[in-house]
């Protein structure tokens, strides 16, 4: 196992003997997939099938399909399948970006020892990661694709327009639109400046091709809007919180996607803006029974990466930003209300840690 930090020589060395050795590789990542995930497989896919025209590279996750995302390059190869485990196995290289635990990228137990598969880890998550044959994972990028830029664009004399659109759309899902950048960060923004300039890139217009959103998710916005609360629990900071029914969901058909697209724009606006209520968290029913948790917290508000894991959930994230999700077992479907209220018991027991 070797371990790395950043994107230097001995890295790439590293990493570019692994894909001369692959026959066949896996591209995956997380199961819900938010802009730096998807930009950050296909970034890699595209900058790969460049220089190994003749590799089997294929790009899976095990996730319901998403949609909305299809003007970047290559997103028609992305694979959406049940069970990611079925194809793991043909597969003489796993790379796994944007998560750095195999729980990552697949909801079913399973062994890695079990397959005869290389593994490659690249990712910018703070949480313990598992072992890897080879891992890059440095919390001080923005973003996953802020390191594959470092891999893969850097060096190059021009960056074409479609990689740099990839780049930057992961760049800015993951700072919030280049919000949530403080000192330990800002050597971003030379790469964004390069990404803007060789791509020919006007931001606005790159946003209107992937984050317009439906009626239906407007529905969706607005229901959480209508059922938003604002919980007070002693030695808590003040939180927002939001949910719907599964009567609303049913009643309306929503998929699970259509139901997360919705609820992060829904969190995004309102879940850190208002007065003296620095963190937010939707609670959502999904269609395998599972509720999922959105979380996004700033300066002031809790550790939302810590919350998730401290409470037991399936999931992880950033300090300020994370996911989570309570697992049904067999046959179970659970009642987001009452996942709310275990929520709320378990912080009544416990003390809140802050970002
Ligand atoms: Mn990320």
């Amino acid at each position: 196992m070797k371990t790395f930090t950043r994107v230097d020589s001995k890295f790439k060395d590293e990493f570019f003997k692994y894909i001369d050795s692959a026959k066949s590789i896996l591209i995956t990542s997380h199961t819900n997939p938010d802009p730096d995930s998807m930009a950050s497989v296909l970034l890699l896919y595209t900058q790969l099938k460049k220089s190994y025209p003749q590799k089997h590279i294929r790009i899976i996750y095990e996730s319901e399909n998403v949609y909305g995302w299809g003007y970047f390059q290559n997103f028609d190869k992305v694979e959406f399948v049940e069970n990611i485990l079925i194809e793991l196995h043909t597969f003489d290289l796993l790379i796994l970006v944007d998560g750095n635990t195999f729980n990552r990228f697949t909801k079913k137990e399973f062994i890695i020892n079990n397959f005869k598969i290389n593994t490659v880890c690249i990712d910018h998550h703070r949480s313990q990661p598992d072992k890897f044959d080879l891992e890059l994972i440095n919390p001080l990028a923005t973003s996953t694709s802020e390191i594959l830029y470092n891999l893969l664009l850097s060096d190059l004399k021009k960056i074409d327009k479609r990689a740099a659109e990839l780049a930057l759309f992961g760049i800015l899902g993951d700072t919030g639109d280049l919000e949530f950048i403080d000192s330990t960060k800002s050597s971003i923004f030379p790469i964004v400046q390069r990404l803007v300039n060789e791509g020919g890139i006007d931001i606005s217009f790159l946003k209107s091709k992937y984050a317009a959103y439906s009626e239906r998710i407007f529905l969706v916005i607005q229901e959480l809007t209508k059922n938003s609360h604002i919980l007070k629990i002693p030695d808590w900071p003040q939180v927002m919180v939001s949910l719907y029914s599964k009567e609303f969901v049913l009643k309306n058909t929503l998929t699970d996607s259509e139901l997360s697209q919705g609820g992060k724009i829904f969190i995004y606006l309102f879940g850190r803006s208002l007065i003296k209520v620095h963190w937010a968290f939707t609670v959502t029913p999904r269609s395998d029974g599972s509720v999922s948790l959105s979380l996004r917290s700033q300066l002031e508000g809790v550790n939302v990466r810590l919350f998730v894991e401290n409470l037991g959930l399936k999931g992880g994230g950033h300090d300020r930003s994370a996911g989570g999700s309570f697992i049904p077992s067999q046959g179970e479907n659970l009642d987001p209300n009452q996942c709310l209220d275990q929520i709320i018991s378990w912080m009544r027991l416990h003390q809140p840690i802050l970002v």
